[in-house]
């Protein structure tokens, strides 16, 4: 377990969505002493203000990918506030555990979550898409704190992860690596190259979690490429494989916990989640995989999601 100091932000607050509203998320920061991991209960909420975050950071913008980052909330709160080991006042700390988004269109939820770990100030997420912001709309591994891929190009984060997570055994240490991958994103040859990959060299210190939302950019997913049955495709690709809710934290929790034990081989997590979870309109609606809300929308979604 992992006890650190953390800024804290107080309660995030979005009164209402109009344009002028957005322009300053009303957040102060203190030191305190906090140890980690979160509770249920805890990260039930944090995964709601990461949700916040998505939307108000998107509606500012004007643009982005709210659909895949609302579906991911309670994956990444599980990882940053619960599993790994990481230190925001220290990114670079060469014995973090490595966090890896391979879908990259689904910055505004990594933002959010560094934010609210205190990797940089909350208020900085309402700088998304703007130029010379650190908060661009696809990561760039090279100017925001925290994060460890530049990504965008779907398909590579889990060569990428396999890479690092091969680092480690050369260099005697014990950090493990969690990639975050979108179904669409399976589509992608490269995936299954790196998975045969991490088998074939007993990559064990790896893990694959699938946000399995249904949904890609055109469509859903059984339309435009049917991967059915996805969670057989890892487990013959010999990866350990475990299906989970993921917007169950309890779940999700008890799978990245089961795959520590897991020697000799990789873990994947097939994540079933919904597309645009926490906003009624948002779910399941392939509008909002690259539209941002409107002022409105952000209104009325932020209402839901008090
Ligand atoms: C190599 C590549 N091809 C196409 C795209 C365009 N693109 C952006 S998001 C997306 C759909 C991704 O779907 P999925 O992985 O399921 O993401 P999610 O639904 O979780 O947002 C596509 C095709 C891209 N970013 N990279």
């Amino acid at each position: 377990m992992h006890f650190r100091k953390q800024r804290v932000n107080k309660k995030s607050s979005y009164p209402s969505a109009s344009a002028k509203s957005l322009s300053a998320e009303a957040t102060s920061s203190k030191e305190v002493a906090l140890a980690l991991p979160l509770s249920i209960e805890e990260m039930e909420r944090k995964a709601k203000t990461l949700r916040r975050h998505i939307i108000a950071m998107t509606a500012k913008a004007g643009s982005g990918h709210p659909g895949g980052s609302l579906s991911a909330a309670e994956i990444v709160t599980a990882l940053f506030f619960n599993h790994l080991r990481h230190n925001p006042s220290n990114p670079r700390w060469p014995d973090r555990d490595r966090f890896v988004l391979s879908k990259g269109h689904a910055a505004p939820l990594l933002y959010a979550a560094l934010a609210e770990a205190g990797y940089f100030p909350v208020e900085e997420l309402l700088t998304l898409r703007q130029l010379d912001s650190r908060m661009q709309g696809h990561t760039d591994m090279t100017i925001t704190p925290g994060v460890e891929m530049s990504a965008g190009a779907l398909g590579q984060g889990l060569s990428f992860g396999i890479g690092i997570a091969l680092a480690a055994r050369l260099d005697r240490r014990d950090y493990r690596v969690y990639v975050l991958l979108g179904d669409g994103e399976c589509d992608e040859g490269q995936v299954w190259e790196a998975a045969m990959a991490a088998a074939h060299f007993k990559v064990d210190n790896i893990v694959a979690i699938v946000d399995r939302n249904r949904q890609q950019i055109d469509g859903w997913t059984y339309e435009v490429m049917d991967t059915e049955p996805l969670a057989e495709k890892w487990l013959s690709f010999r990866w350990h494989t475990i299906e989970v809710n993921g917007h169950d934290l309890s779940q999700i929790i008890a799978a990245l916990g089961e795959a520590k034990l897991v020697k000799g081989k990789p873990t994947a997590s097939i994540a079933h989640t919904t597309k645009g979870k926490g906003v009624s309109f948002m779910e399941n609606n392939l509008d909002f995989h690259g539209r941002a809300p409107t002022p409105e929308d952000a209104e009325r979604a932020l209402k839901e999601l008090e």
